[in-house]
């Protein structure tokens, strides 16, 4: 039989490679591997399918010799060319580096010296005192191991939302195409879209589970079934993720809908006021004890409205009041999915974007926005190949060229993401700020300041009246990076009088602010705007998951720039 890799697993090999070759100290190469694991993680269609049409190297970042060894690992799920390099290191280390904070020499030292080869290993060596007195290493270093690995535990327990759920809805539509299904619907924490998801979710209902089943088991990407029935079957993705579909009966999938959706707290709080009535909700409906009368269950509305409630869309059904504003009528106006005009923070080749600006506002003219601003980095973020001043009036110039040639209302505005400095000083002089449309100014470097200095940081940086918006305002990085030390209200109260908009950016390991965070962030008055930091074409469609963040947070469209069309964003920001 032919195996079939999905796109995250070849991603995955190539990542690989890349470690690898940096470990070995190989210039250009790495960065070529993760360019093209990087595209083929996006690509919206299966890169089995592209080998067997022979068009891989249509892929952008795929050159001819990584298209080689992409057809070998779609032919044999494998690739013979890690194997060697593999055999070639000091056992382990490819886990090692895995950890943030440890590059290839440290895991070289720590392989050789210590004979640590797994995570447990390391964590044993760190627990023992062995580390800090390695040369390079250090007390310090000791313990960031320790929270290295803490995150990275938590890391494969759970994923990020961006990662699962254009798997789950793969799956979804799978299901949907088998003649016996009628209804089929995602649940559990990817319904609510939650930052990261444990498992996947699934309900359907069909006049015939055993098809349903039957397919479900032999799905591309399915490796192993955890469990099978005809109500229940379980299964594990060749990417370790869980996946559980459930088969209910016509008249009960709200009900069960309502309960598999969760999360856990609210259906708590439901339960409470059903038997406060004398009846009881269950994934089967909601009964009246006293006749033995179902009262609601076919569609999920139904068991709100019974329960005295209004409907509550799926991602604010965390019991953090919004059981109290269904019942008083006072829900939030979420912003919609589609209500977005323009995405304000995208990044091209210029600095670490893949793609040219044109590229960048032909996909974004694809996905049916009006504008969006390019943001690129300043110069002393030189990681990120940062524009000089100069190289930033070029780029100006070169979109302003765009913008007159292009022949409709579509607008690239002009922007940058420049740093904050130690002292909350932007890294660009004012002549050029003023001058550009959209101004986001980010930490990117002094994470570990203290909460008084990293507050008057950014406070200061909002003080520079061309900053239209704080970019990534904690942060974090999820798995990787806990949020920086940060008096929020302070920061949100400062944003509120000044005007400064506070970002939400949509990047899946970023999600910064956080659904929580968005929730305080509009109770100081703040207003909000969504970026995808795409860094290339296909991370435009991440603002959907920013999107989800700010609905998560109670944001409504009022509160996002960039739900409004250009000449009214352009009174959102500071002239
Ligand atoms: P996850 O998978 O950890 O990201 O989070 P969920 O919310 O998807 O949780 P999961 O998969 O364990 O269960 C799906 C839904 O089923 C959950 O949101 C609510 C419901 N559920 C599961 N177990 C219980 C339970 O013990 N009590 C109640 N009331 N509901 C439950
Ligand atoms: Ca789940
Ligand atoms: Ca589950
Ligand atoms: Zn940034």
């Amino acid at each position: 039989m032919e195996t079939i890799v999905t796109n995250i697993e070849v991603a995955a090999i190539l990542y690989e490679v890349a470690d690898l070759l940096e470990i070995k100290g190989v210039g250009f190469k790495p960065h070529a591997y993760r360019r093209a694991a990087q595209a083929i993680e996006t690509l919206p269609e299966s890169i089995a399918d592209i080998a067997r049409r022979g068009d891989l190297d249509a892929i952008p970042g795929v050159g001819k010799g990584i298209a080689t060894k992409i057809q070998e690992i779609v032919e044999t799920g494998d690739l013979k060319y890690l194997t060697d390099l593999r055999e070639e290191l000091p056992e382990g280390v490819q886990y090692l580096i895995r950890l943030p904070g440890i590059g290839p020499k440290k895991a070289i030292a720590l392989s050789r010296e210590l004979g640590v080869r797994t995570i447990d290993d390391l964590e044993a060596a760190a627990l023992a005192g062995r580390i800090r007195d390695l040369p390079g290493f250090g007390e310090k270093t000791e313990s960031n191991i320790l929270e290295s690995i803490r995150l990275h535990r938590t890391a494969k327990e759970r994923r990020l939302l961006g990662q699962i759920l254009p798997v789950a809805r793969d799956i979804e539509q799978n299901l949907r195409s088998i003649p016996s299904v009628r209804q089929v619907s995602l649940a559990g924490s990817i319904r609510r879209m939650k930052e990261t998801i444990g498992d996947v979710d699934i309900l359907v209902t069909s006049s015939d589970p055993r098809e349903v089943m039957e397919v479900f088991v032999t799905l591309p990407g399915v490796e192993r079934v955890l469990a099978r029935g005809l109500t229940k079957t379980s299964v594990l993705l060749a990417t370790e993720i869980q996946v559980d579909l459930r088969v209910v009966e016509e008249r009960q999938f709200g009900a069960a809908l309502q309960y598999f959706t969760g999360s856990k707290e609210h259906n708590i709080a439901l339960r409470k006021i059903a038997i406060a009535k004398n009846w009881r909700l269950s994934e089967y409906g909601l009964v009246d004890l006293a006749t033995g009368r179902t009262v609601a269950g076919e569609d999920e509305a139904s068991v709100y409205r019974a329960l005295g409630l209004a409907w509550i869309e799926p991602e604010l059904r965390e019991d953090r009041g919004e059981i109290e504003a269904a019942r008083a009528g006072t829900l939030p106006d979420l912003v919609g999915y589609d209500e977005i005009r323009g995405d304000l923070h995208v990044h091209t080749r210029w600095s670490e974007g893949a793609h040219s600006i044109e590229e960048m506002a032909q996909a974004a003219r694809e996905l049916g926005y009006e504008y969006i601003a390019i943001c690129d980095h300043a110069e002393t973020l030189h990681i990120a190949r940062g524009l000089s001043p100069e190289r930033l009036c070029d780029q100006m110039r070169e979109i302003e060229r765009i913008n007159r040639a292009a022949e409709d209302d579509f607008t690239i505005l002009t922007g940058t993401e420049c740093n904050i400095g130690m002292d909350g000083k932007i890294d660009l002089p004012d002549s050029i700020l003023a001058d550009l449309d959209v101004v986001i100014a980010s930490v990117h470097s002094g994470f570990k300041q203290t909460e008084k200095e990293m507050t008057e940081r950014v406070i200061t940086a909002m003080g520079n009246d061309h900053v239209d918006i704080i970019g990534h305002p904690t942060g974090r990085i999820i798995f990787e990076r806990e949020p920086y030390r940060i008096d929020l209200p302070a920061v949100f109260d400062a944003a509120a009088k000044l005007g400064v908009l506070m970002e939400i950016n949509a990047f899946p390991g970023r999600l910064d602010l956080s659904d929580a965070n968005c929730r305080l962030a509009r109770e100081h008055n703040v207003r909000f705007s969504l970026g995808s930091d795409a860094h290339r074409r296909e991370n435009l469609r991440y603002m959907e998951f920013g999107v989800a963040t700010a609905r998560r947070g109670w944001v409504s469209a009022n509160d996002i720039a960039n739900t409004r069309p250009l000449p009214e964003l352009r009174r959102f920001l500071r002239s």
